[in-house]
């Protein structure tokens, strides 16, 4: 309402995945009503914490992108920016992870099955979305227009998702279309087949927002796809033109109360279809449109590898679109021109930036389409800000320097400490005398002066033993095994991929296995007990590594099965992980490990989430590790492997490389049936033999197991331990997604904050 009613410059945030995980209590808690509600529910016979429990996650996204998005959409608005988020609502969310004998399998997440107390539907908000076709010539006064002849039309309805700040009235909306069929398609049936036929297509129409991809990262040009791409595009576009015309008569001002922001190439159609709803719609001319288009777009990539960009081939978008491939011949057509102007006849240079890209199959580079049109290109952290320029999009960096940014990601101290911590949300409160930290998270800075007080160390540490009975007893009613909270909990949680070297860990669980086992009994008393907890899904088709799913299972069925062992080590792997797992997991972990090649991880975000909660951390100095480095200092934290200068040259080596005796011997153990199903894992082995290890397990593995040793030694001084503790989350305020928040409005979208006032 307030913000129909000042009308300022308003942000979209679009993208295809959120990961909300649950409302109810971060919705009370951001309202400021938690107490009264806790009251009013006891009155009724019901404990808030219970019922809490009972909601199930909305999990509209598959891994750090989609919950970078959710802790977004906090912060906007808590900061009270004018913001709106738009999306797709899937009926069927990231699936469900089953585990069998060890192995992952998959079950659909049929999210709205009980209904969703916290949308609402908006049955007159919808709009026609159109697909396939013909691209007519048509003449109008003598002016030659291209004319789009669809031959489908789906109904995009909105459904609104509230969002309420914290410490503000302000509370914005998470807007999600669904798919029904429309009316206008023509139902007239002249037989009972031809009825059936039409009933059938209509039912047809809703399968676009059914079904989320679980394939993090990986393009296979599927029709659905790209349908949901652009259905859910269009629908916002159309929405938000409407809202602009609702107070403006000039379009050419579009640009002076509208920013998008593109998460990722996903929605990068957008782009396109803004061109065709001016140039076609609005009858803007070409250049007008363009114009416009030029100062609206915000791009954030969140990939390191050049390989891993989206793209889609011509001549699925030519069937499914092809009005909009005609405008993307058009707008590369200008670019190149404009190109060759700057750089001359390079025409190696020239195919590399082209949108389009020639051979075999043709596709469209959704990522060079996403530069072109953005004034602002974004890395997610600094050393990623860095790839994009020297590595990734350098031809682009050359040409438009002005173009690069990054902002390095964070997460929302709400959910991830007041939430889900609520005990060290009380206590941070009590040493710094106030609550304001939740607003303002740079305040922890406050609890570096307290990094030595024994009251604050007596209390620290009872918050996280509480943390890790209330993590045991979820372990043991999810897995069977019972650990003790006097063991280090050793977490590492996140999608299953093998650049973020999983396999690592678990080999480095099997040497220390192999190492007790052959200890003389009395040395075992000097053993630093363990319980290494991993959890993650794996994408459906990802063979690898569902692999690394069933050696945990196969690694944890030996050892904690073995009595010689005890509790000096547990491993177990936490099923189906999810924000509400990550919520319990987090505030009880001692460390967690954040261990990806160097070079390969964007940003990560978990590991901001780890610190805040005073985790400490052991990791390679990638992605925002290094920027962690830079608040908390190396030693607060285990560091170890290989730069990512060094990767390269590591890789280079080949068969040379040399790899420490502990690693062949641990990797020999699995190959040789140590564990069982030696078959099975075959191919998992071959993948980290000398000359075809590409993510560099065995040239790390010496220094993965030093840090360890170092890790093992800062437990048992439980001083040390503690103090580097609160140091974490005294130096994690710069991880707050706050600042993230601020960044993008001060310097991609040019907003600013607009709170209601009463
Ligand atoms: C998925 C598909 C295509 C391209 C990228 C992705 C992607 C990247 N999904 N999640 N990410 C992660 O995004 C996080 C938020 O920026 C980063 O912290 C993390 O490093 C990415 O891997």
């Amino acid at each position: 309402m307030c913000f129909k009613k000042k009308d300022p410059k308003r942000i979209y945030f679009l993208s295809l995945e959120y990961l909300m995980g649950r409302a109810l209590s971060n919705s009370i808690t951001n309202l400021g009503i938690r107490d009264q509600y806790a009251d009013a529910l006891s009155q009724l016979g019901f404990d808030l914490e219970v019922l809490a429990e009972q909601e199930g996650d909305a999990a509209l996204g598959n891994g750090g992108l989609a919950r970078l998005s959710a802790c977004q959409m906090d912060s906007l608005a808590t900061l009270d920016y004018p913001a709106w988020g738009y999306g797709l609502r899937y009926q069927y969310g990231l699936f469900r992870q089953v585990i069998l004998d060890g192995y992952q399998h998959e079950q659909p997440d049929y999210w709205l099955n009980y209904g969703n107390p916290w949308e609402i539907e908006r049955i007159h908000m919808a709009y026609p979305v159109k697909f396939y076709g013909t691209v007519e010539e048509e003449d109008f006064n003598g002016e030659k227009r291209k004319v789009w002849v669809p031959n489908e039309t789906v109904e995009a309805v909105a459904y609104d998702n509230p969002i309420p700040g914290y410490g503000t009235r302000n509370t914005i909306t998470l807007r999600l279309w669904a798919a029904k069929p429309s009316d206008k398609n023509d139902m007239e049936a002249y037989n009972t087949g031809d009825y059936i036929n039409a009933v059938v297509n209509r039912q047809r129409a809703e399968t676009i927002s059914s079904v989320l991809y679980p394939d993090d990262r990986t393009y296979q040009g599927k029709e659905i796809r790209l349908k949901q791409q652009y259905f859910f595009v269009s629908a916002s576009m159309q929405d938000i033109i409407r809202r602009f015309k609702v107070t403006h008569d000039n379009i050419d001002e579009f640009p002076e109360k509208v920013a998008l922001q593109l998460n990722d190439t996903h929605p990068s159609l957008a782009i396109v279809e803004v061109v065709r709803l001016l140039v076609d719609e609005e009858n803007l001319s070409w250049s007008r449109a363009w114009d416009i288009v030029c100062q609206i777009f915000s791009f954030t990539t969140h990939t390191v590898l050049p390989e891993g960009l989206e793209k889609i081939p011509v001549d699925l978008l030519e069937s499914l679109l092809p009005r909009h491939l005609q405008i993307i011949y058009e707008i590369n057509h200008n670019f190149i021109e404009e190109l060759k102007k700057r750089i001359g006849l390079d025409y190696d240079r020239l195919s590399k930036m082209s949108i389009i890209e020639e051979g075999a199959v043709k596709n469209i580079r959704m990522a060079n389409l996403s530069v072109v049109c953005s004034h602002s290109v974004n890395g997610v952290s600094k050393v990623h800000g860095e790839l994009l320029k020297t590595r990734v999009f350098k031809d682009f960096y050359d040409l438009w320097p002005h173009k690069f940014h990054y902002k390095t990601n964070g997460a929302t101290q709400r959910r991830w400490i007041v939430v889900s911590n609520p005990s060290l949300c009380a206590l941070i409160s009590k040493w710094l005398a106030t609550e304001a930290w939740i607003r303002d998270m740079d305040l922890l800075s406050g609890l570096q002066e307290y990094a030595t007080n024994a009251d604050l160390h007596r209390e620290w540490k009872m918050v996280r033993k509480v943390n890790k009975m209330r993590l045991a007893e979820y372990i043991e009613a999810m897995t069977g095994v019972k650990v003790s909270i006097d063991a280090m909990f050793d977490v590492q949680i996140k999608r299953i991929h093998e650049y973020k070297r999983q396999f690592l860990n678990i080999l480095g669980i099997i040497h220390r296995y192999d190492c007790i086992k052959n200890m003389e009994k009395n040395d075992r008393r000097n053993v630093v007990p363990r319980v290494c907890i991993i959890g993650g899904k794996a994408a459906p088709g990802y063979e690898i590594a569902k692999k690394i799913i069933k050696l945990c299972h196969a690694v944890a069925e030996k050892i904690n099965n073995d009595p010689d062992i005890g509790d000096l080590l547990k491993l177990v792997f936490i099923p189906d992980y999810s924000v509400s797992v990550a919520e319990l997991v987090i505030p009880g972990a001692d460390l967690s490990q954040h261990i990806s090649t160097a070079g390969h991880e964007a940003s990560g975000t978990s590991s901001m989430k780890f610190l805040m909660n005073g985790c400490l951390l052991l990791a390679t100095e990638d992605g925002s590790t290094i920027e962690i480095i830079e608040e908390i200092g190396a030693d607060n934290m285990f560091l170890f492997g290989a730069k990512s200068h060094e990767v390269p040259v590591l890789r280079e080596k080949g068969p040379a490389l040399k790899v420490p005796l502990q690693f062949a011997r641990v990797v020999r153990m699995i190959r040789n049936g140590y564990f069982g199903f030696e078959d099975y894992f075959e191919s998992l082995c071959d993948s980290v033999e000398v000359g075809n290890d590409f993510y560099l397990l065995g040239a790390d593995f010496e220094s993965y197991l030093e840090a360890q040793a170092a890790a093992d030694k800062a437990f048992v001084d439980d001083k040390k331990w503690t103090q580097m503790s609160i140091l974490s989350t005294a130096g994690s305020g710069r991880f707050s997604s706050d600042r993230t928040i601020e960044e993008y409005a001060a310097n991609a979208w040019g907003i600013e904050p607009c709170r209601c006032p009463f």
